[in-house]
């Protein structure tokens, strides 16, 4: 039966090579880039990009990781889904950092990876880049990925590849295509892209997290990376209910900061410890529920686009399940009827907020850097967090205006991200101007993708903090270790002349006056990338504004 079917569909389909038809299925999908890095085993995909190349660009980068992380700044500067190749072995392994990230950042990022001769997958001949069960490392590394065995099975392949990016808790995807079927011909059937499930809306929740929430005295919205295409109903919600919106990395910007109901995590961690309900929308609630507390005072009511996240660590008292902003504008229906009258909280934030900045103002030079970044840098701007001093510190006091324009690696967090995909933010929305920090060690992870920026012509705007080491590694050995220094002392190229010597330009600034105007000069010009060195002492410690201790049951 399933023969006869199959036969049925192909018949009259075009003849097409396997190659032929995932490039015609990346483009029905509207797919324009794919960032990629070439070698034998994908020889005839790539040619299949070289006779589209009027229709999709290629971007070629000079190590795998920098095309994983390019892909994923694309699809976080986007909200699109965004594409990658490579080889199999090293080249899947020198991209899985980018995966991880993608994966933990919830981005709907494509790898497509080469493969040995089919027939000998699994048999341990040896063949050129053979690693052990490739499909189990990739099936580690995303919720969802398969191998292309024909040329029919491309179109319908690629298309469940990308729904499952965006199906539940959206991420990456991949598909790994043998050297020895890229390039064989047969007849392709059409294949339409495939609706987006989205979970019915639980209108029993909905009215008992309206009364919940309704009823609150001190009800606390607490904002994650799920939440950022859910700016308008947060914002209304944030209004209709006077709860402060806490927002640390993935969640910055949802609520604007001008607004004194936009918290950073230590005020949130103040207003978590007051507070008698919850409403957490598209985060994994980590540091509240596992460092801050909880108890039986306080009734948590969970947004979230994965099923198996709400109770994970501790069960809500609701959970919502689906995309965050349908589910919150049937809350903001439904809520009217049941909120309390509220008083304005504007007040006692301002007050409040006025406090953490007092405290956090020792946090120098990190905070004038990055006023000098945020005068600059246009309010529809992207920034991309590294794992840097002046990062940690942009996380609690950048301030952003706009969702989707503060890019931070979530929990991962890891080192070496930053530049590359900012570099791919920078691709793919060419009409924002983007901003990458990085720290001389994070930034050297992908530096030599500069040759990338060049000859991509790709306008980004590094900035690279130079403090000639991990510094914040150096500043734990130094404070809990006896000042035994071991592995966090850099030794580093020029940075100007490094980034000149590829045609970028460079400069190096002394001060947060100077950035200020350096950026300014920049900003106007914009035809091709540019780093900026700062360099820069040992900073002052910001953990304290962030791991912050138990607050709630005992
Ligand atoms: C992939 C990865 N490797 C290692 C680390 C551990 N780590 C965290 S911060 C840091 C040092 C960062 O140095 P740099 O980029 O120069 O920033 P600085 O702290 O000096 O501002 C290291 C090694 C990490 N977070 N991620
Ligand atoms: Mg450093």
């Amino acid at each position: 039966m399933p023969k006869v079917r199959r036969k049925k569909m192909t018949t009259g389909a075009p003849q097409m090579t396997t190659a032929e038809a995932a490039v015609a299925s990346l483009l029905a999908h509207g797919l324009d880039t794919i960032y990629a890095l070439p070698g034998v085993h994908n020889d005839d995909f790539f040619d299949a990009l070289a006779r589209n190349a009027d229709k999709i660009r290629t971007v070629h980068t000079r190590h795998e990781q920098g095309a994983a992380y390019m892909a994923l700044g694309a699809a976080l500067a986007t909200a699109r889904a965004q594409a990658y190749c490579v080889v199999p072995g090293p080249g899947l392994l020198n991209s899985a950092a980018g995966l991880l990230t993608a994966y933990g950042m919830n981005a709907p990022v494509l790898a497509l990876f080469g493969q040995i001769p089919q027939y000998a997958i699994g048999r341990g001949f040896a063949y050129l880049h053979e690693i052990r069960d490739q499909a189990g490392i990739i099936a580690r590394l995303v919720d969802w990925s398969a191998r292309i065995k024909a040329p029919r099975e491309a179109p319908r392949l690629i298309a469940k590849a990308m729904q499952s990016m965006f199906a539940g808790r959206p991420g990456p995807a991949a598909i790994e295509c043998a050297i020895d079927v890229w390039g064989r011909s047969g007849p392709v059937p059409a294949q339409a892209p495939l609706p987006i499930p989205n979970a019915r809306i639980d209108d029993d929740a909905i009215k008992a997290a309206a009364k919940r929430l309704g009823a609150a005295a001190r009800p606390l919205i607490v904002a994650g990376g799920g939440a950022q295409d859910a700016s308008v109903e947060i914002t209304q919600l944030a209004h209709m209910l006077q709860a402060p919106v806490l927002s640390y990395r993935r969640g910055r910007g949802v609520l604007d900061d001008r607004d004194p109901l936009s918290v950073n995590l230590p005020l949130g961690h103040e207003l978590w410890a007051e507070a008698d309900v919850v409403l957490a929308v598209g985060t994994h609630l980590h540091m509240p529920l596992l460092q801050w507390g909880v108890d039986r005072d306080l009734a948590i009511i969970r947004v979230d686009a994965d099923p198996d996240e709400p109770a994970r660590v501790a069960k809500p008292k609701v959970a919502l399940v689906g995309r965050a902003a349908p589910i919150l504008r049937r809350l903001l229906d439904v809520l009217p009827a049941h909120n309390a009258r509220r008083s304005s909280r504007t007040d006692e934030m301002r007050e409040r907020h006025a406090r953490i900045r007092k405290r956090m103002a020792r946090l120098e030079p990190q905070l004038s850097y990055l006023a000098a970044i945020r005068a600059e840098l246009p309010e529809d701007g992207l920034f991309i967090d590294e794992v840097t001093q002046v990062g940690f510190v942009s996380r609690l006091a950048f301030p952003v205006h706009r969702p989707r324009t503060y890019i931070s690696p979530g929990y991962q967090d890891n080192l070496g991200y930053g530049f590359a995909t900012a570099l791919g933010a920078q691709d793919a929305r060419r009409d924002l101007p983007v901003l990458s920090i990085s720290g001389d060690g994070g930034f050297l992870f992908t530096a030599n993708e500069m040759a990338t920026a060049v000859r991509h012509r790709i306008p980004l705007v590094t900035i690279v903090f130079n403090d000639g080491a991990f510094g914040n590694v150096r500043r734990i050995q130094q404070e809990r270790y006896g000042n035994r220094l071991i592995a966090s002392d850099l030794v580093n190229p020029d940075f100007v002349g490094f980034a000149e010597s590829f045609g970028a330009a460079a400069m190096r600034v002394k001060s947060p006056d100077e950035l200020r105007q350096a950026l300014r000069r920049t900003f106007a010009r914009r035809d091709g990338p540019t780093l900026i060195e700062v360099p820069v002492g040992i900073m002052p410690s910001p953990w304290e504004f962030i791991m912050m201790g138990r607050v709630r049951g005992g």
